[in-house]
């Protein structure tokens, strides 16, 4: 039953940006490429259709990601990098088309606009395979195929190859080297495929671009660290496996940047080996789903600048020709601000998944479970609360105050509102929600309403009893004890109930919201490869924080929720 409940707090916490304007970058001799990553390229429908209750974003779909638009977007990605003089490169991190494991006309589309660019500009294109690309199964579309519609973006002017793979390298510049590494395995849906020869392969590549006078830059679909807590545990599938042995073979090896796709957020993270190696990880968002983005880097010796970049408008004209449907209440809004609508396309998009999971089935709950009633209870509650107005009579302010619960004021009309809010900037990283933040405090309090109300048959004893059953078996209650004292200073005194949300999900909650490490996720530098550079002092930096080490401990307890939280976040 417990872990039933924890899952419905887990609803809560999905979650995180920074729209900080990017800054040019000085231009001399230096790189400058453009990353994007999961373009899933989509051929318009002839027809907009869709069955989610909204006037706007009716089309939204459960992937949050603007199908219809997908592939004018990418038209107007490609012509700002066109016109970007800076932008010497293109990478693409793969998930190139969105159906590209049985549709090759998808791919086929994604090709004649690369290779248009090129030829227009003279400027290169590389591309990876991302899961959503090559497949394995009669029909598929597979590797070699991938190798021949693609060989003008890297496979046929790669200096290696490996065999039984589709990695390779190729020169960028005079001072950098690619290493494009096939991190998929194409009979798996979403898992990694990154095995210890492969990594060896990256290993060896990178030694021979330095034994060539060359800088290895990696790109590979597949994370190379966590870029949510306990990411591991929750949504295995988005980072490689063995990923602190991989990381650690990768920085020694003397790479410093990896460029990485298929979680579709942007997060920055570094990690630092024993040997005192940095390697960091430019985790990309998907190029058409909120935020519209897509990074420029610029390596000069002493540094690697990055900086976001977004698509504020698409050929509308081309669009509304392709796609039959499209009124003012999509045109006039789109034409105002793209971004701020793809946000709105998003949150809908979100909501609509999260629905579609909140059924006890979708929660992996057998019918005849002893707790089938109880999580029954908790469901539709949660969705009657989300769906409820926050402000005004009858709404869940007023409610809670009934129970002596003070919900904060704020923007925000409803649940579905603050927590898909949550979940936008997690995407769009630099995740500004901070434990005391009104959204952070708004959630806790809209799931401490849940149990007072729909489960106040639960014995707060039940609550407590399972959160320190969990905690203390792993040793945790000290940290639990300082984390309960900071949220009873936040939130004033706390009941078991509370407790045992706060000591459980708020440490989740908190990473999912909070952008932890002092790098930012869309601007910002890192040293580059020439910097002055001092082993000793990056590891004696390299010591893991108070939430990282609670994650840890927490991590262990949480592989139960594996199966249902994967779900929600399956793509
Ligand atoms: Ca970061
Ligand atoms: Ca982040
Ligand atoms: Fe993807
Ligand atoms: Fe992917």
């Amino acid at each position: 039953m417990m872990k039933k409940i924890l899952s419905l707090i887990l609803v809560f916490i999905f979650i995180a940006s920074c729209f900080t304007v990017s800054s040019a970058a000085l231009k001399d001799d230096s790189l400058g490429i453009a990353v994007a990553s999961d373009l899933h390229y989509n051929q318009p429908r002839e027809k907009l259709e869709g069955d989610i209750d909204d006037e706007v974003y009716f089309y939204a779909n459960r992937r949050a990601a603007m199908e219809d638009e997908s592939g004018f977007i990418i038209d107007e990605f490609l012509a700002q990098c066109a016109e970007n003089d800076d932008v010497d490169y293109v990478l693409i991190a793969g998930d190139l088309a969105d159906n590209g494991r049985i549709i090759r006309q998808e791919h086929l589309d994604v090709a004649a606009k690369l290779g248009a660019f090129e030829k227009e500009t003279g400027k290169k294109v590389y591309v990876i395979n991302g899961n959503h690309d090559t497949g394995r199964a009669e029909d598929d579309f597979k590797n070699e195929d991938f190798r021949q519609v693609y060989a003008d973006f890297g496979f046929s002017e790669a200096l290696e190859t490996q065999e039984g793979t589709l990695s390779y390298t190729a020169d960028l510049g005079e001072k950098y080297r690619l290493i494009a590494a096939d991190s998929c395995d194409p009979s798996k849906s979403t898992e990694d495929g990154l095995t210890s020869d492969r990594v060896d392969w990256i290993v060896s590549q990178a030694k021979k671009a330095y034994d060539d006078g060359r800088y290895p830059v990696l790109m590979m679909h597949h994370n190379l660290l966590p870029h949510m807590p306990l990411q591991r545990i929750l949504s295995h599938n988005f980072i490689v496996r063995n990923h602190t042995v991989t990381a650690s073979k990768l920085a020694d090896a003397g790479i410093k940047i990896v460029l990485t796709g298929h979680e579709h957020g942007s997060d920055v993270m570094s990690y630092t080996s024993a040997a005192g190696n940095i390697i960091t990880d430019f985790s990309n968002t998907s190029l058409t789903m909120y935020p519209l983005a897509y990074r420029y880097m610029e390596f000069s010796g002493d540094k690697i600048t990055y900086s976001e970049k977004f698509i504020d408008k698409i050929d509308f004209d081309a669009l509304t020709q392709a796609v039959d449907g499209y009124t003012d209440k999509q045109l006039t809004p789109m034409k105002e601000g793209l971004n701020e609508y793809a946000k709105g396309f998003f949150k809908a998009g979100i909501r609509y998944r999260l629905w579609l999971s909140l059924t006890p089935e979708k929660l992996g709950v057998a019918e005849d479970a002893f707790y089938s009633d109880l999580v029954y209870t908790a469901v539709n509650g949660l969705v009657d609360i989300l769906d409820m107005p926050l402000y005004g009579e009858g709404g869940l302010k007023e409610k809670a105050a009934e129970y002596g619960i003070d919900l904060p004021d704020s923007d925000y009309f409803n649940g579905w509102d603050v927590a898909t809010e949550v979940v936008s900037y997690h995407y769009a990283g630099c995740e500004p929600f901070a434990l005391d933040s009104t959204e952070v405090t708004l959630i806790l309090k809209i799931a401490d309403f849940l149990l007072l109300d729909d489960l106040s048959t639960v014995n707060d004893r039940v609550f407590l009893g399972a959160a320190n059953k969990i905690l203390s078996n792993l040793g945790t209650d000290s940290v639990c004890k300082d984390f309960t004292k900071a949220a009873a200073k936040t939130f004033g005194p706390v009941t078991a109930g509370e407790y045992f949300i706060l000591s459980i999900a708020s440490p989740l909650l908190y990473g999912l919201a909070y952008d932890r490490d002092d790098l930012d996720d869309n601007n910002g530098e890192i040293p580059g490869y020439e910097a002055d550079y001092s082993n000793a002092e990056a590891i004696s930096e390299n010591v893991s924080g108070f939430f990282e080490k609670m994650f840890l401990y927490l991590s262990i307890s949480f592989r139960y929720f594996t199966r249902i939280f994967t779900k929600f976040f399956i793509r």
